[in-house]
This record gives C-alpha cells, structure tokens and sequence, in this order.
C-alpha cells in the first residue's frame, strides 16, 4: 500500500515537474536521480589509488571519490561473492535471505531493492556478473555472465537465450552498459547494475594490460612472510598461502608441461585442468598474443626454479599475482572512465549516484594470503566511493562502518521508495548529506558460513567496532579472537586471553549477543546451516 501511494506521488511530482520545466533535459524530468552501481569482482581496496597508491593509479575509479565521497570503514557483512550481492540486493544479512554461501541457490522469493525500484516505475537493467544460479528478479533488461564467467570470448545469460561474445570481459560488459544507456527511455529515471567479472580469480588481464604489466615489479607487504602466530586455528589452517595453495598453472600462469618437467609440486590437478579449460577459450589470435608475453615468462621461470629457495618462489609467485591482478583492474579503471565520460557527455552526470564497491575485499599478499573470507582487514573491509553532485560535497571522506547491508535502503531512500521494515542496513543518505549527527551505529555484525569448502576457512561469526573486532570461530573448533584496532592495526595479536583485556572482552561479548539478537542470528541457526550441509553432504558427520 505504502509502495502503491508512493508510486502515485512520484507520478504526479514527475507530471508536475515536467511541466514546470518542460524545457529540462528529458532525462531529468521525474527530479528522481538515477542510480548506478559499479562493482567489480574480489577488488580489494588496496589496489585503488584513492586509498592507496603503492600498487596502482586508478584515476577513473578515484574520480567517483574525487567528485564525491570515499568511505574509509566500508566492509561486508559476509566476505564472499554471492551472499555479498544477496545481501546488497535484499538489505538483509545472509542467515536472513539464506544465502549463507556460493553452494546453495538464491531464493528468488526474497524482496529486492530492484523490485521496488522497477514498481515505483524506475528503469532497470544488469550487466555482467552476478553468481546466483538464477535470473535476477526487478530488472527490464538483463545479460549475465554464467556462474563465475569467463575473461575471454564470454558467454551471456540473457531473458532470450545465451549468447557469446568475442572479446575481452570488461570491455564487453561495458559495451553492453552503454548500449542499453543510449536505448533506454529517457523520460523515466534509471537503476542500472554494471558489475565486472574481473579482478575475480583467475587473473587474466587483456592484453594491452597483460604486456605493461608483467613488466613492473611491486612493493611486498609486511607481513607476506607471516608466520600465523599469535592468531588461532582458523588462520593457521586456512588454504589460501601464496606458497602453498596458490597455483603455479592457473594462478601464475605456466604452462602445465613446463611446470611438469620442472618438477614444482602443485597444490592438486586442478590447477593444470583450469588453465588448460582458459587457454582453450582464446582464439588463434589470442593465444599467439598470450604466447608472445607469457611464453619468455615460462622461459624466465624455468630457468630461475631450479635454484629458488621457498621464499625466493613466494616471492615470485607474489610479482605475478600482483602483475595479473593489477592488470585486470586497469581495464576496469579505463572502463569506469569509459562511463563516467558518457554520463558527463550525455548530461547525465548531475542526476545520478553513482557507486563503485566490490563484493568484498582481497588479499594481496598479506598474511601471506590471497582470497578473502575471513572478518580480518583484508577480506572485511570493501571500497566504497560514491558520487553524487549536489546531495554529497566533492572531495568528502566517512570513516563511519558502513556495510554492504546499507545499500537497498540508500538506493530506496534516494528514489523517494518506502524501504520494508524488514531490510535490517540503515540509508547512507545522512552519511552522505554530512549529517553525521544523525548516524548513530557504533558496531556492525559478521559472519561466514562456507566451511568446509574452498580455502578452508572456518566458520566464524563477529562483531567489529572503530576499536576492537571480536570474532568466534566455531564448528570444529571453538575458538575466540579479539583484535585491538588501535594498537594492532596489522592484527598480528589476538588478545582475548590477555588479561588486560578481561573487561574489554566482558562487555564486547554482551554486545555481541545483542547484536545477535538484533539481527536475528542465533546457535539454533548457525546449527540449522550445518546440518543443510550434512543433508548435502557438503560435510562428514563428526565423530
Ligand atoms: C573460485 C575460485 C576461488 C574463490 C571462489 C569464490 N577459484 O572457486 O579461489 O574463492 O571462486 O569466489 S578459481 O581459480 O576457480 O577461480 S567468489 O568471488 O565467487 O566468492
Ligand atoms: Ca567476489
């Protein structure tokens, strides 16, 4: 009822306005902004120069912070790709619309903020990926990769049938974004979803990038040697080391007979057979192109392997990651570019939000690590940049912790559209005002499900203050990690069994069953997700 009234008052305010100011860019009529959401793929936020410039220039992405807001203390609620967009499409924590992981299917019978959007009479569309096993309820028009996709030659999931593409990812989704921008209607105002593939695993650059860098050399970070002392179980036996799980085929890109005849003990098979299945998808062309960049590579590294220590290798293997990582981010930097120059051309640029964000942070190296998933810094933690001109002032900052659960609410309430009582973020509309008086939450609330699984993470669930991150590993273990964020900003130190921290951890784990209790989370829960994965038999009963 409440949607149906606001949909009649915004038709009548556009009708008004329109005629009030008929002489208006068409696209401008309603005075609703319209709304687009870049998010890439796994991009961790240290690989953007608006936050740090020691591995990349991003100055398209940096433009969107430039122009409007960068938000310091943005993280997920979940660091995992498909219950990160679940949540960012619902408002809703992932024990709440059940996608706990990437295994099981989205309930499509979940209310989206697109949905709510497309009823108020928004235009809507989604290009790219979105990892669901489903088709995307509340858009007019959508084209999606299949599951994780492909970098190369993709294939699209559209409402008429699968398609595929010549070409490189990005560049396409972008191609298809600002296709349907030049077709859309122009009297209604838009939502558009423009979501990259790339810098998602397994790293492979176009090729005008994969030539520059493989070229450059990168700063190690601190703690790529970590030797996990002094954090518990989980991070101990998670599988994500550069040095031992990552793979020296797929990952780092040589060849399998090459890696074979050396010798170097991959982590199982399955690296082999991903770059193979890859490498098959280029064209004569590209692989020619491949072969020209990566082929003295492999000769480099044959070479080099036979006399590498352990760390001489991490640190290699480091140098590549970094260098095929960073080279798919740069095409999505250029394309960023691509569409913030359409919408300054089109006079778009004045009426829309726009937001780039990831579906949750990565490790590049630190720890030791790559992959996400953990509630530590890394992997927590997202890019947030929001432009928006006239509501947010240029050049503005928000160290406020903002969640991947804010976003439905924010959209709705910059549409005019009544969120449900049921969506559990709050609207980074004040935030975004400067009206910070009126922000008023002080700890945001975590929890990982996808165990056992994929790089071995252990379920835990949390709660993350500006101070301290209090975490529960539990399920196999019953283990208990509180970081001070102050002192221990590389979080090196678990102190929850120090005893000055006695009353620190007291009222922490008060508040955090109050959390619990306010979004709903409870043992009974977390027990009901263990026993989906037994009837799976995802995981063996314990003895
Ligand atoms: C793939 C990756 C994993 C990654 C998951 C989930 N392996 O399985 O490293 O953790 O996706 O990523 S890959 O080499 O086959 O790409 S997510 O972003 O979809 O959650
Ligand atoms: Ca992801």
């Amino acid at each position: 009822m409440v949607l149906k009234i606001n949909k009649i008052i915004w038709v009548l305010a556009g009708a008004t306005f329109g005629l009030l100011f008929s002489c208006q860019p068409k696209a401008e009529k309603s005075g609703r902004p319209n709304i687009i959401f870049i998010m890439s793929d796994d991009h961790a936020y240290q690989a953007i120069s608006a936050y740090s410039d020691k591995l990349i220039e991003t100055p398209n992405i940096d433009r969107i912070a430039d122009e409007g807001m960068l938000f310091t203390n943005a993280c997920v609620s979940n660091s995992i790709c498909a219950p990160s967009r679940a949540t960012i499409l619902t408002g809703k924590h992932t024990h709440i619309h059940g996608k706990i992981d990437n295994n099981f299917p989205f309930d499509t019978s979940n209310v989206t903020f697109p949905q709510l959007l497309q009823d108020a009479g928004y235009q809507t569309a989604m290009f790219g990926k979105l990892h669901f096993g489903n088709n995307p309820k509340g858009f007019d028009e959508f084209m999606i990769l299949p599951d994780q996709g492909d970098y190369y030659n993709p294939e699209f999931i559209t409402r008429q049938g699968d398609t595929t593409i010549q070409g490189y990812v990005t560049d396409i989704i972008t191609d298809l974004t600002l296709d349907w921008l030049g077709k859309r209607k122009e009297e209604k105002p838009f939502m558009l979803m423009y979501l990259h593939k790339a810098p998602h695993r397994e790293w492979l650059p176009a090729e005008r990038h994969y030539r520059e860098f493989t070229q450059k050399t990168f700063p190690e970070p601190e703690t790529l040697f970590d030797d996990y002392k002094g954090r518990g179980t989980a991070a101990r036996e998670a599988e994500m080391n550069l040095l031992k799980h990552m793979t020296v085929s797929a990952d780092n890109k040589i060849y399998p007979e090459v890696a074979r005849e050396l010798g170097v003990q991959e982590p199982s098979e399955w690296g082999f057979n991903v770059f193979k299945s890859k490498y098959a998808r280029f064209t004569e062309a590209q692989k020619a192109q491949w072969d020209a960049v990566y082929g003295p590579i492999n000769e480099e590294f044959a070479q080099l392997y036979p006399s590498m220590n352990d760390s001489a290798f991490m640190r290699w293997k480091y140098q590549r990651y970094m260098q095929d990582y960073l080279g798919c981010i740069a095409a999505v930097d250029e394309n960023v570019g691509r569409l913030l120059d359409y919408l300054d051309k089109n006079g778009l640029s004045e009426n829309t939000m726009v937001v780039y964000t990831s579906d949750q942070g990565f490790y590049l190296g630190e720890h030791g690590w790559f992959d996400k998933r953990f509630i530590y810094n890394e992997s927590f933690k997202t890019p947030l940049l929001v432009k928006w001109p006239g509501k947010i002032a240029p050049g503005s900052v928000s160290d406020e912790m903002v969640q991947n659960l804010d976003f439905a609410q924010t959209f709705l309430e910059a549409a005019g559209v009544q969120a449900p009582d049921d969506m559990q973020g709050e609207s980074l509309v004040s935030l975004m005002e400067g009206k910070n008086d009126q922000w008023t939450r002080d700890a945001v609330y975590y929890h990982y499900y996808e165990y056992p699984g994929f790089h071995m993470v252990k379920r835990h669930y949390g709660m993350v203050t500006k101070e301290f991150k209090l975490a529960h590993f539990y399920y196999d273990v019953d283990e208990w990690e509180l970081y001070d964020r102050q002192k221990d900003s590389l979080e090196l130190n678990n102190v929850y069994n120090d005893p000055a921290y006695v009353g620190v951890v007291e009222s922490l784990k008060e508040q955090l069953i109050q959390i619990r209790e306010k979004y709903k989370d409870s043992d009974e829960l977390d027990q009901m997700f263990i026993d989906r994965y037994k009837e799976k038999g995802l995981i063996k009963e314990k003895k």
